[in-house]
């Protein structure tokens, strides 16, 4: 089955939509007068809407259907799972053949020292098992006053109550209470943005610093971890200077922390390898993993850990954490297949051989556009900043995402899905997207460029802060 058939007409299913369902991360009156986007169906890149539009995806869904759409191998792998076995918990002391098999594959892909998993069902329910582990970890051995985690301004962890707390959003913070205790927050590798006059070099070593400044403030014996994702992704794809990560690591080497890497864009090939962590060169204790694994296909995340916590963690009785779905075997059915798509095709090798230089060559060739005043790409994730005067780098006039939002609408009508973060265009493809797909994208992304800028010198919003 393509599509549902005869759905009711497109105004109809917005309005029982804006009747019955709370939208995450939405204005909800805003969409009521407006009416939601209907999706119907989707293939390779392409997303098809109630209205028979077909939009190029070039977010991947949420950052996440790595491989593509409309891959019926995972529906099939998802059917015989319901049929054989469609639910069994992992509590307990039972198993079954899909988590088994699952935790395998991942320790074979993981770098080595990895070789062991925990369950959940999103990249917010691992992060706050990341915050369980991490002190239980120190705790065990005997360190209990090592509870505090440091993570960054303008990073995303995820939406619970652990995932909002450690991500650096204050919009997030400020509705209901957060962060939750013991977490604290540094400013972000963010050059273009608060770099000022110094170099990417020099501001990549400050801004790495900041960390050592806050374990010798807090005292190493307090701090428990470092959260980071090795590129930002829902802050405005920040690919941080050169010398930021290895001086992170010289840090956490250098103090007794855990280095908590949040893989869950980065993850399953977005950055050319297998993890982010391998492209930046970080050697994390602990990975986030979630989206890329079934590449969306089915809910499933999950904190890879390093042997030395796993044997700490099974060394200390019962650990008093799980979910429901921790392992769920649908969803591990789903996302061996989706490995074993990645693997069989050499979809990763191919993106970063082929199509992740052609699209870097293309994406940063925007810097050309009056619009745009930076441009970052690693992989396939990209962003570029847009500006009313480059030579400064200023902001716009106008409160911040007033233009993105604009950007955002003609990328809508000219049929390509292209996220704005404030005033910061991104991008994160399948990677199995064509180089004429990149061509599509990239004259679809010029083309919203020039309508916003006519909008906006029409407009009077043409003009820096
Ligand atoms: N960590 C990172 C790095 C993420 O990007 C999460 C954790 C949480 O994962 P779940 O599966 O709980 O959503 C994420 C999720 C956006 C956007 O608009 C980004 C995410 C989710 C929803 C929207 O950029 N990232």
């Amino acid at each position: 089955m393509d599509n549902i058939p005869n759905h009711l007409p497109t105004a109809e299913l917005q309005a029982l939509d804006a009747a019955h369902h709370l939208h995450p991360f939405t204005d909800g009156d805003a969409l009521k007068k407006k009416g939601a986007r209907v999706i119907t169906s989707a293939s390779g890149v392409y997303l098809t809407d109630s209205e028979g539009n077909k939009l190029l995806d070039a977010m991947s869904g949420l950052w996440c259907v790595n491989i593509g759409y409309g891959r019926h191998e995972l529906a099939d792998a998802a059917q015989y799972q319901m049929k054989q076995l469609p639910y069994y918990n992992t509590f307990f002391q039972t198993s079954h053949l899909p988590v088994i098999s699952l935790s395998k594959k991942l320790s074979e892909l993981s770098p080595e020292g990895f070789n062991n998993v925990f369950f959940a069902s999103s990249g917010s329910e691992a992060n706050d098992t990341n915050i369980r582990i991490c002190r239980h970890y120190w705790a065990t051995k005997g360190k209990k006053t090592k509870k505090t985690i440091i993570s960054r301004h303008n990073s995303y962890h995820g939406s619970t109550m652990g995932g909002a707390s450690l991500g650096g959003m204050g919009y997030m913070h400020s509705q209901g209470g957060m962060p939750i205790p013991d977490i604290i927050h540094i400013d972000q590798p963010y050059w273009y943005g608060e770099g000022g006059d110094s170099s990417p070099e020099e501001f990549g070593i400050e801004r790495a610093q900041q960390l050592e400044l806050k374990i010798l403030e807090l005292g190493e014996e307090n701090v428990a971890a470092f959260i980071a994702e090795p590129i930002q992704g829902a802050g405005g794809v920040i690919v941080p200077p050169e010398t930021y990560w290895p001086e992170i690591q010289r840090i956490c080497d250098a103090y007794e922390i855990l280095l908590i890497a949040d893989e869950v864009i980065c993850g399953f090939g977005r950055t050319g390898n297998l993890f982010g962590s391998e492209t930046l060169n970080i050697s994390p204790d602990i990975m986030t993993i979630a989206k890329g694994l079934s590449s969306g296909y089915a809910p499933i995340g999950g904190s890879l850990v390093s042997d030395e916590i796993a044997d700490v963690i099974n060394s200390s009785g019962e650990f008093s954490h799980g979910y429901t779905y921790s392992g769920h075997p649908v969803s591990c059915a789903v996302a061996l297949e989706n490995l074993r798509i990645l693997e069989d095709e050499k979809i990763i090798e191919t993106a970063s051989r082929n199509t992740m230089p052609n699209l870097t060559k293309k994406w940063s060739e925007l810097i050309h556009h009056p619009l745009v005043g930076d441009v970052n790409i690693l992989g396939f994730m990209g962003s570029i900043a847009l500006t009313p005067e480059k030579a400064s780098r200023a902001k716009f006039a106008s409160p911040e995402g007033t233009v993105g939002l604009i950007c955002r609408e003609h990328c809508f009508s000219n049929n390509l899905v292209m996220r704005h973060v404030g005033d910061r265009m991104v991008i994160s493809p399948p990677l199995i997207i064509s180089n004429e797909e990149i061509d599509i994208l990239i004259s679809r992304v010029t083309k919203s460029l020039d309508q916003t800028l006519f909008d906006i010198k029409k407009l009077g919003l043409y003009k820096a802060s």
